[in-house]
């Protein structure tokens, strides 16, 4: 522990922390236990007497061990880090942590799904949490951020039932973590605003390779204040130093079932091996003066502020390097909102913002049991905390004094109010006026443009991959009606693909007309639809992740299959290679016992050949020697090392056939097509073990999908 990082929180958290290490079991009352095998009975055949305290100690705690978990969101991993800020924003925000150049500040992030329970899969086709807690001087901080950067719905009064839509069906439970069921696509169907958001979860986005592949975005335009007050509309964005990946829906599936947690153990196994997640932390700057410049509202949460109009200007550094002592204490413990703000920083009247500004502080008192959850070691801020709230479940605070209220003369008018100059928090001032009314505004009504803009900015592939999802998700819906109108809302994205998923799911593509009943009367919605920006053929390169692709091969996870015999010099220098880029590397044998290599050597395995799959595997090297390839080849597990190629192969991986290994090149599906694809590596290529790191560097040949995946 004491090489691990350090800062305030982290100090702060020490203080609450305890090992069992050399000490004696007592019971919570701190009496020494002398037999913790064994009831208190009358007679050792006996019942057990009511008078055994610490059983019925040891039973109610552990019976009371569970709190509900998050309505939403509820599958998580955590970690702490540090916000290095590398550029001042002095010129737009006071908030002390974005103006400091070079201070560093401690965060702990929580990734999550969103639909299933907090035992569900990782690898569901979902929206990603990224919710970052900054412990800063001036008060806790909260990005509680997604990895899309646009939401489902417009206004908050639809949340509920968004997240019942999308949940399992009431009557029976099914279907846990997908949406891909008569529920979800009824209600998403309904809902044109929910377009564009529709498009970027049934991108590869849904599928993240890792947490450290991934986007995060805040949504919403906040506001940031500088010291003479001017306001700026700002959008936050964390962008991957990797680079942003995912994996095939296919491969995503068989990762549910080989290692249900692949994200959760990746994030844990990189930070343990050192190779920290980083992200760019970035922002979009829009002027006050500029509010109405752009062709969609700066309000609606369903649209972007294209990179083209607006860069990112990178300012800071987000870096996870260290997990968490106990994962109920910190990760589960968390409580995050939107509403946990520092000076220099406020919100827009997004009206899913605003809707979010309640529910977040109402969640946490059922969930965590009461008003004191900012008292959790982990939710404390590193300033402390002074006030006159008083008492309730759990308060470990020991306010001293007879003074709880304020004005008072008693208690020398403590605790004092700040001015705003000396870091009082005080909202931005802004005028607002209007009628009590329960409507959308027009401006918010243009569901389909930037639905299409995302569309059309996809390569190739990635259009394939999102026509697939929509095939794949709508097939399971079991009514034919629902289906027909999912349809004809692609219609208005983009024909072919209405075209392509229609024929796929049965239907026919018909158009729609959509009554909106939250416009004001007078509005005509059909011509705020308007064709022209239906028709549109703009891009936006910061669209598709085609276009991050990093040249680093950090934390890829290389297989070396191999078997007795094994050339250990070619395992040595390819192992030396890898791990020289900070690649990991680890051995699957026909079984556990450690494999002998040709020169005597012993190298332990990780994983046998059938407790693992190819899918928890960037890459593929099939280890040089002919020994170890003829062992590969015996019966018992030539179907096995096959099948790893197989599926390699056809989820576009970079595999290496080493010295030797030719049988299992000639017998699998990769020599079809070797000679145009440039991730199928082999002992007789130049420079093979270059060849093979530029491959994995690539991530996956997409491009060649159809290619590995057709046979002619
Ligand atoms: Fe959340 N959301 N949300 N959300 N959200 C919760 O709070 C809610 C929304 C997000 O790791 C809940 O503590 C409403 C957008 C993350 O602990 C709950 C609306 C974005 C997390 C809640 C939204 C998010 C949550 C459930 C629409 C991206 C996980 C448990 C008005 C900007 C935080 C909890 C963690 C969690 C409400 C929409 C992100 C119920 C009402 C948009 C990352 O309070």
């Amino acid at each position: 522990m004491n090489n691990k990082p350090h800062n305030k929180k982290l100090d702060q958290l020490e203080s609450h922390a305890t090992s069992s290490e050399n000490t004696r079991l007592t019971s919570n009352q701190g009496l020494r236990i002398n037999n913790n095998q064994d009831s208190l009975k009358a007679g050792n055949r006996g019942p057990t007497l009511m008078e055994d305290f610490f059983f019925r100690e040891k039973m109610t705690h552990f019976d009371h061990e569970r709190i509900p978990e998050r309505v939403v969101h509820a599958r998580g991993s955590g970690a702490h880090g540090v916000f290095k800020l590398n550029k001042s924003l002095e010129k737009y925000t006071k908030a002390g942590f974005l103006t400091e150049v070079g201070k560093e500040t401690p965060v702990f992030v929580r990734f999550s799904t969103v639909a299933g329970n907090r035992g569900s899969t990782d690898l569901a086709r979902d929206v990603r949490g990224f919710a970052v807690k900054f412990y800063t001087d001036e008060g806790n901080y909260d990005l509680v951020a997604n990895n899309i950067p646009v939401f489902f719905i417009q206004d908050a009064i639809k949340f509920p039932d968004l997240v019942h839509a999308v949940k399992p069906e009431p009557h029976n439970e099914i279907p846990q973590a997908q949406s891909a069921h008569d529920t979800f696509w009824d209600f998403i169907s309904l809902m044109p605003e929910s377009m564009h958001m529709i498009m970027w979860l049934m991108s590869d986005r849904s599928i993240p390779r890792s947490y450290s592949r991934m986007e995060g975005f805040g949504v919403h335009s906040f506001k940031f204040i500088n010291n003479e007050g001017r306001m700026h509309f700002v959008k936050f964005h964390f962008k991957p130093k990797l680079g942003v990946h995912s994996v095939a829906w296919d491969e995503a599936q068989r990762i549910s079932g080989v290692d249900p947690d692949f994200h959760k153990r990746d994030l844990w196994e990189s930070i343990e091996n050192g190779m920290f997640p980083e992200w760019d932390f970035g922002v979009q700057l829009i002027p006050e003066e500029d509010e109405d410049k752009f062709d969609f509202d700066l309000l609606d949460p369903t649209k972007i502020v294209p990179e083209e109009e607006v860069p990112v200007e990178l300012v800071g550094t987000l870096t996870l390097n260290r997990n968490p002592d106990n994962f109920f204490a910190e990760t589960e413990q968390i409580a995050f909102h939107p509403g946990h703000i520092v000076p220099g920083i406020d919100f827009s009247k997004d009206p899913l913002l605003q809707g979010r500004l309640f529910s977040y502080t109402d969640t946490q008192l059922i969930r965590l049991g009461g008003p004191n959850f900012h008292e959790i070691p982990i939710n404390r801020s590193v300033k402390t905390v002074h006030n006159n709230q008083r008492d309730g479940y759990m308060r470990q605070q020991i306010n001293k004094g007879k003074v709880s209220y304020e004005p008072n003369s008693i208690g020398g008018g403590c605790p004092f109010q700040s001015m705003m100059s000396e870091g009082g928090y005080v909202s931005h001032q802004e005028r607002v006026s209007g009628p009590k009314v329960r409507q959308r505004s027009e401006s918010f009504v243009d569901h389909y443009s930037q639905a299409k803009l995302f569309y059309n900015s996809q390569s190739d592939y990635e259009k394939m991959h999102l026509q697939n999802a929509l095939i794949f998700e709508l097939s399971k819906v079991t009514v034919p009606a629902v289906r027909e109108r999912m349809v004809g809302q692609l219609n208005f994205i983009d024909k072919a693909l209405a075209q392509k998923v229609a024929a796929e799911v049965g239907v026919e593509v018909k158009e729609l007309e959509f009554p909106n009943q939250s416009l004001p009367a007078d509005s005509n919605h059909q011509d705020l639809q308007s064709e022209e920006r239906e028709a549109h053929t703009r891009v936006s390169g910061a669209l598709s992740m085609a276009d991050t692709i990093k040249d680093t091969i950090k934390g890829r996870k290389i297989g070396f299959i191999m078997a007795n015999g094994v050339n250990a010099l070619s395992v040595h220098d390819l192992k030396t290679k890898l791990e020289g880029e900070n690649a990991v590397v680890e051995i699957i044998g026909p079984n556990m016992v450690p494999v002998t290599t040709n020169d005597g050597s012993m190298l332990t395995p990780k994983h046998s050949i059938t407790s693992i799959a190819s899918v928890a595997f960037d890459a593929l090297y099939i280890a040089a020697g002919e020994d170890s390839v003829k062992a590969l080849l015996t019966a018992g597990n030539k179907p096995h090392v096959l099948n790893f190629i197989n599926e390699a192969y056809k989820h576009c991986k970079a595999i290496y056939f080493g010295e030797g290994s030719e049988p299992f090149y000639m017998n699998s599906n990769v020599s079809l097509k070797k000679h145009i694809d440039p991730a199928i590596v082999s002992w007789e290529d130049e420079m093979p073990e270059n060849k093979f790191i530029d491959a994995i560097a690539k991530h996956r040949v997409w491009h060649l999908e159809l290619e590995r995946n057709t046979q002619d």
